[in-house]
């Protein structure tokens, strides 16, 4: 039987083998990964547990709060604010940064995170998901929000896990991209897929067809050409997915390729997209990258977007590269 690496002996390797991992990054991911097992646990409890609807309050976007979306912010801070690698965190559900409290050591990491992404897929039973992106904090004493405002291209580790039909765990701190699937019987993540690449082409795509009239013209040039199919200029005809579920729809894309798409639309002309860059767009994009891919915002690489905000939004592009290369250039062109 082929030996079962954990990911505690993987991160290990990984330290001991180039210092990709320093031991502070390697137990703030091990943390992130314990609590990620605990947020499986509750989602899996469904209907079974008092975890499910509403929890009667809005986060700072302005969205209704699922009590799995409190659960999981609340699982990911009390798992990290007291190991001593973190200065502190920003969560999709607080409006401000959650700097470690005095009673515990301060570390050098940022450590940002949508805890529970597609939480609209809870009460259907479809695939939702944890994202996170890690950050080294700048010299200087103390922390602040600015800190926090670095480009995508300076994250030290980035990373999901998907509770789908399994409990998938999928990580990258700049060496390629590892997928780790939780063993129940064992309480631990092991490594089933390493270096993950991306085929450069696909005929699969992802977006959300209901906003069609709303989109650009170079989106709109896109998805025509695909829908045309083999008769049309593409050649081939095309697939499409949508989960509603950005995790479940970048693990589709990581496994098998695919693009997809997020981008500006006329619904919300003052925003840039829907996505959220610091903890959505910037670690599923060097995942994508890692991997591969590409990922831009149609008019630049995303890891390359200078943050002005902690909870900005972005237009997302992102997959195989060369139709993420084809949808820019259609940009550039208009
Ligand atoms: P729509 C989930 O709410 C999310 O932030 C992403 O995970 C997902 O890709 C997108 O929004 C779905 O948005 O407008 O299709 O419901």
């Amino acid at each position: 039987m082929s030996s079962r690496i954990s990911l505690t002996r993987y991160l290990v390797e990984q330290q001991r083998m180039d210092g990709h991992i320093p031991s502070q990054l390697r137990l703030l991911l091990e943390v992130v990964a314990r609590a990620c097992k605990s947020i499986s646990q509750a989602v899996n409890k469904g209907a079974l547990g008092d975890v499910m609807g509403s929890a009667g309050s809005e986060n700072v976007q302005g969205e209704m709060q699922k009590k799995l979306d409190i659960i999981a912010n609340e699982v990911l801070i009390e798992a990290n604010e007291w190991g001593g690698h973190l200065a502190a965190m920003a969560s999709e559900e607080m409006e401000g940064i959650y700097v470690v409290p005095n009673r515990y050591p301060q570390g050098e990491y940022l450590l940002l995170f949508d805890p529970l992404d597609g939480s609209s897929n809870i009460e259907v039973n479809v695939s939702i998901g944890t994202i996170f992106s890690v950050l080294l904090k700048p010299e200087g004493t103390g922390v602040s929000e600015q800190d926090f405002l670095q480009a995508g291209c300076k994250q030290v580790a980035a990373g999901y896990c998907v509770y789908g039909p399994q409990t998938t765990l999928v990580l990258t701190v700049g060496d390629g991209v590892a997928m780790f699937t939780l063993d129940r019987e064992q309480g631990s993540f092991i490594l089933t897929e390493e270096d993950v690449r991306i085929p450069e082409n696909t005929q699969e795509f992802a977006i959300n067809m209901s906003n069609m009239r709303h989109w650009d013209a170079p989106v709109k040039r896109y998805i025509d050409e695909c829908l045309q199919g083999k008769e049309g200029p593409r050649g081939k005809d095309f697939n499409m997915r949508w989960i509603a579920s950005m995790v479940a729809d970048v693990h589709r894309i990581l496994t098998r390729g695919g693009v997809f798409m997020y981008p500006w639309d006329k619904r919300e002309p003052n925003k840039p997209g829907k996505l959220r860059l610091m903890y959505e767009a910037n670690p599923m994009s060097w995942l994508i990258e890692q991997a591969g891919g590409a990922a831009t915002n149609g008019k630049q690489r995303i890891l390359d977007i200078q943050p002005t905000q902690l909870h900005e939004r972005v237009s997302v592009i992102l997959g195989s590269k060369n139709e993420v290369e084809r949808v820019t250039r259609y940009h550039s062109e208009a």
